[in-house]
């Protein structure tokens, strides 16, 4: 059995889907912010639950997606010990284990690419990071790097592995997909028969510019791919809160919580629809700037044929709708129809109000207002 590996061009980043075939649970390594969509269909299709996510290490040249996954897929998330990502729920040691299912995988601690990198062995598989690439390695000129302990990593941890494990690396500029050990103890141009001295002076004879978005994304990959700056909005802000599953939903697109579609909201990804009649917004309260477009149950076709010409008009086309309604029951109904209309719809988990039973039975913290995201009273 094989990863699925998965590309980001924008940084040559391999992503890594393993599964359990029976149960189909999964862990995802190193995802990549801007292909959360791309992977969130992948597991779709194989039809898995992603039990954990977890980073090799924290990267400088593309951002984590790993706190989105948290939320949208109710992974868990784990990271290296070592790497201050201190929003990971499990903080892995040398030879830790992360199970899945019947499956697990191994973490191997290979300081030198940075001081916390890791790289996780899964049956006769490993995924590298960037401690070992197909016939190079991780720079060690930043970000804690060594490139005397990187020798070591991969000298004696990394080449102790046996010749035949598959070696599948964090990132490849060449286009090639994966190597072997055998392979890369023979022919890896960097380290196949040097002696640490040498390959310390190839290292720190490299040069490399520096990865553009460094300065933004190591911060943000420490807090899971969550920016500092996106303030008190933050995805994931406790461990509860990473408990917000998206449920599998049946004919919508999904159920997001409320942070999460605020987000995406003030990103510009998504136009926020209020499904609430105007009297309940006039009694209960609003969210500035949100689209009024009521969902009216009672099967008049005149009023069904309103809702979707104010929707239509209302979503231009490439962004999602986001269906926000008294305490997320009717939002579902509305997401059901935005979707038989061409509109890629999410209903948001307990409306404006809040769903009492929704919080006792699955752990909910509250709606749109309970969570003190913006809104006004008329
Ligand atoms: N040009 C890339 C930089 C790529 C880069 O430096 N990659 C790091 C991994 S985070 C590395 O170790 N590269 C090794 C190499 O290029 O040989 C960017 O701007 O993001
Ligand atoms: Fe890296």
């Amino acid at each position: 059995m094989r990863p699925i590996q998965l590309f980001d061009p924008a940084s040559s980043t391999y992503t890594y889907v393993v599964f359990d075939q029976a149960t189909r649970e999964a862990v995802i390594i190193d995802p990549v912010d801007q292909q959360v969509e791309r992977d969130l269909a992948t597991l779709r299709e194989y039809g898995l639950k992603l039990a954990w996510t977890v980073e090799t290490h924290a990267h400088a040249d593309h951002i984590t997606s790993a706190g989105l996954l948290a939320e949208h897929a109710g992974a868990k998330t784990a990271a290296p010990q070592g790497c201050g990502i201190g929003t990971a729920a499990v903080q892995l040691a040398h030879e830790d284990r992360l199970r899945f299912g019947g499956e697990s995988i191994r973490a191997l601690h290979t300081p030198g690419h940075t001081a916390g990198s890791m790289c996780f062995v899964w049956r006769d598989h490993v995924f590298t990071g960037d401690t070992l690439l197909i016939g190079g390695c991780g720079r060690t000129d930043f970000q804690s790097g060594n490139a005397p302990a990187l020798y070591r990593s991969i000298t004696e941890i990394l080449f102790a592995l046996p010749d035949a494990t598959t070696v599948w690396p964090g990132h490849d500029y060449a286009g090639r997909t994966y190597s072997s050990i055998g392979a890369e103890k023979s022919g890896n141009g960097r380290i196949a028969g040097r002696t640490e001295a040498e390959f310390v002076s190839i290292m720190n004879a490299l040069h490399l510019p520096r990865p553009k978005r460094m300065d933004e994304a190591v911060p943000a990959n420490q807090s899971s791919g969550i920016r500092q700056d996106a303030g008190e909005h933050s995805s994931v802000d406790s461990a509860a809160e990473s408990k917000l599953a998206v449920r599998p939903a049946q004919g919508y697109a999904g159920d997001l919580a409320p942070q999460l579609a605020y987000e995406w909201w003030q990103a510009g990804h998504a136009v926020l629809v209020d499904v609430r009649t105007d009297a309940e917004r006039e009694w209960v309260g609003f969210v500035p700037g949100a689209v009024p477009v009521a969902w009216k149950q009672w099967p008049a076709m005149a009023i069904n044929m309103q809702f979707d010409q104010a929707l239509q008009a209302a979503v231009p086309a490439g962004k999602k709708a986001l269906m926000l309604c008294r305490s997320g029951v009717r939002s579902i109904a509305a997401a059901k129809r935005a979707t038989e209309l061409g509109i890629t719809a999410y209903n948001i988990l307990e409306g404006f109000e809040g769903n009492p039973d929704d919080a006792a039975q699955r752990g909910h913290t509250g709606g749109w207002r309970q969570r003190g995201l913006p809104w006004r009273q008329n």
